[in-house]
């Protein structure tokens, strides 16, 4: 082959690695987006700085009275919380007595056009939660059962440092399809898949050139 016309540069684009398929059903009603956060990063990661600043990670009790391995922070309306009393979203983060910080701008139109990708139209969170896992921090299986309605979508980014996350079946016994997930990754769970059990696997020994010695992950979601 000595010319590359335009036909060989097409089937060209079709095997080359860095062109792979960008959208990856794993559910009925879930996919992940791979690298679809990647344009954002410039404009997300200041305004994940700010938010931070509001409302520093702190590693929470679980209602059993295990400290949590991976650290919390949330933004939005409604803001996470686990402590011995009981686990529940709150409008204020109660380390400050503050209302959580607004969702930034960005944060919302970044989850917004994820959904969209994914076929969920008119996506409105009102939360975010942010997981902070350093190596070795892991969430064991468990399912999300507090937002108000299971209708809308739940929309994750994940950063940093590569994990595997696990998705479950409808009881915790049933046997996990593993995906690993990666900088810049998106994955948007709806509908049937929402009340699946999941989790991530301990995050493994790393440097991420740009987020360091951590995993971040954001969950947008629509708790009340
Ligand atoms: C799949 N976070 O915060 S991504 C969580 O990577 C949580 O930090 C994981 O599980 C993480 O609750 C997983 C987000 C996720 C959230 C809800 C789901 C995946 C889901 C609900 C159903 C199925
Ligand atoms: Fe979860």
């Amino acid at each position: 082959m000595t010319s590359m016309n335009p036909t060989t540069f097409d089937l060209f684009a079709d095997t080359d690695p860095e062109q792979q398929p960008r959208i990856e059903r794993i559910g009925e009603q879930s996919c992940v987006l791979r690298g679809f956060a990647l344009p954002w990063l410039d404009r997300l990661l200041p305004a994940l700085e700010a938010v931070l600043a509001a409302a520093p990670f702190r590693q929470m009790v679980t209602p059993g009275g295990f400290t949590m391995s991976v650290a919390l922070s949330s933004c939005g309306t409604w803001g996470w919380t686990t402590d011995r009393s009981g686990y529940r979203y709150t409008r204020n983060d109660p380390q400050t007595g503050q209302p959580w910080p607004p969702m930034p701008e960005v944060f919302f139109q970044l989850a917004q056009a994820a959904a969209l990708e994914a076929g969920f139209r008119a996506f409105e969170p009102d939360s975010c939660l942010i997981n902070r896992y350093i190596p070795g921090a892991k969430m064991s299986l468990h399912q999300d059962k507090d937002e108000k309605s299971y209708a809308a979508p739940i929309v994750s980014v994940s950063l940093g440092l590569p994990a595997m996350f696990l998705f479950g079946g409808f009881v915790r016994s049933e046997k996990s399809q593993r995906v690993p997930l990666l900088h810049g990754d998106i994955v948007v769970w709806g509908g049937v898949d929402r009340l699946r059990y999941h989790g991530v696997l301990p995050i493994k020994d790393g440097q991420h050139p740009r987020m360091g010695e951590q995993r971040i992950n954001f969950t947008f979601r629509t708790a009340r």
